[in-house]
């Protein structure tokens, strides 16, 4: 009975202790940050499995769009509706790139890294990025 006790005291301690540590990322999404224009207010994020990341719409027009071949297998599109704060739970571990739909092409990316998995960093660098993105996203992407 006494380790019964024990172990009910451990598994409560390991619960809250994970709790603890998740860590729920909000992310501004702008027309402009000091000398950039179209911007996600944090371009990387890491989040534990569970977490959920949430995006405000702090300016107008912009949205977040799951990159094609940018996340994990097994997880599924995700396309957020324009003016909106939206926000996502990350379930599966690994990498996730994603855009504004429209300011794709103008440097409005973002990646969130999950449970500091990056197993599937190869399939993120094969994503291709236009324009300004396209410029920027190497430097991104090494940082991971
Ligand atoms: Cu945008």
């Amino acid at each position: 009975m006494k380790n019964f006790k024990n172990l009910a005291l451990i598994l409560i301690s390991i619960l809250f202790s994970t709790n603890a540590l998740a860590q729920d990322e909000t992310i501004e999404m702008l027309n402009k940050l000091d000398k950039e224009t179209m911007v996600y207010s944090k371009k990387v994020v890491r989040v534990n499995v569970g977490d959920t990341v949430f995006w405000k719409a702090t300016d107008k027009g912009h949205n977040v769009e799951f990159i094609k071949g940018g996340v994990p297998e097994g997880v599924e599109k995700f396309k957020s509706k324009f003016n909106k704060d939206t926000q996502y739970t990350f379930e599966i571990p690994g990498i996730y790139a994603y855009w504004c739909t429209p300011h794709k092409n103008m440097g409005m990316i973002g990646f969130v890294v999950v449970g500091d998995d990056k197993s599937n960093l190869e399939a993120i660098k094969k994503i291709r990025f236009s324009a300004k993105s396209k410029k920027i996203a190497p430097e991104l992407i090494n940082s991971l």
